[in-house]
């Protein structure tokens, strides 16, 4: 069984041929993208049994993601079909410098999602009388939830409740709940995001941007955030994936700064660096070695052009966490 379970939407994602408005963007390449599965893929990458739960339409895309994120080594036994809606989709929009009208502009990208009615955005709580889910579930050491999970429905947000907000019925005990806040604003038009505190102070982990945190909460400084959310065992700030810190509840922090790359492609980049932290954390490394196992992983999401990390193999993933533990 799965020591860490992932549960949210993932879609089918149109990536451009080339830099460029979408006015002029000729062709796509499909590839495949979601927060969770993500995280999913970069835990099974790192060595951790990972397992992914959600809601996949019957039809080419449903097949091709769940396919992809089982390639992965990730479980997809708990990945219900629904037969009357489709997977969602969404399409990056990259900025270059084409100087044509609407161009975002040289290492800027925009994501446009095409998600509303999708099969995972009818996850409800009827999910925990699944079988499958539920046995995953009551396998796993972690799960993982993110708060675009809780912008897409209000079923997807009462799922998201009964899986987070103690007293937890539909799970045990000593599970480990972590939630990156994951602030994704086209997702919450004609939705009321203040339903995000709650959330984040019902986790054990709660990851979080610094920037994000600015956005929807009006600070990112890493000891507010912590005075403001006293519940999770760490709170982890991410300040613009340069500098990170883990600050424990009696507020000690903790904080180790990113490698430096070329940067080719940032989406992905928070996923991985959540996959990292999360495994650090399975394997009882120390605050700082976990965060050095989530900068690795980020940087590899960074250096590849799709939103998923590509990890090298995990004895050389190990020697560079010892080499980068000079400590
Ligand atoms: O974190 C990367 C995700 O943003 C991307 O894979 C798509 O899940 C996604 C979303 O909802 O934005």
């Amino acid at each position: 069984l799965p020591e860490a379970v992932c549960l949210g939407e993932s879609m089918a994602v149109l990536l451009p041929e080339r830099p460029g408005p979408l006015e002029s963007v000729e062709g796509f390449r499909v590839s495949l993208g979601g927060a969770e599965s993500n995280v999913a893929g970069a835990l099974s990458a790192l060595g951790v049994r990972s397992g992914w739960i959600s809601r996949v339409g019957d039809d080419g895309f449903g097949r091709r993601l769940t396919a992809g994120v089982a390639a992965r080594g990730v479980d997809v036994s708990a990945v219900v079909v629904d037969p009357t809606r489709p997977t969602g989709i969404y399409l990056k929009e990259v900025g270059g410098s084409t100087g044509e009208p609407y161009d975002l502009g040289s290492g800027r990208s925009r994501l446009h999602y095409y998600r509303a009615g999708s099969a995972a955005a009818a996850l409800s709580p009827d999910l925990l009388a699944e079988p499958a889910a539920a046995r995953l579930l009551a396998g796993a050491r972690l799960l993982h939830l993110s708060g675009i999970t809780a912008a897409l429905s209000d079923g997807c947000l009462e799922l998201v409740r009964t899986l987070l907000v103690r007293p937890r019925p539909a799970v045990t005990r000593d599970l480990l709940v972590s939630f990156d806040l994951n602030w994704r604003p086209a997702l919450w038009h004609g939705r009321d995001p203040a339903v995000l505190p709650a959330l984040m102070d019902a986790a054990d982990v709660l990851l979080l941007g610094a920037d994000e945190a600015e956005a929807v909460l009006g600070t990112g400084d890493p000891q507010a955030l912590r005075a403001r959310f006293p519940s999770p065992s760490t709170v982890v700030v991410k300040d613009a994936d340069r500098l990170v810190t883990a600050v424990g509840r009696d507020g000690t922090a903790v904080g180790e700064a990113a490698l430096t790359v070329e940067v080719v492609e940032a989406t992905g980049a928070g996923d991985a660096f959540a996959a990292g932290y999360l495994a650090g954390t399975l394997r009882g490394l120390d605050q700082r070695r976990r965060l050095r196992l989530g900068h690795l992983s980020a940087a590899c999401a960074l250096t590849a052009p799709g939103d998923q990390a590509e990890l090298p193999p995990r004895e050389v993933v190990a020697a560079l966490l010892d080499a980068s533990a000079g400590d």
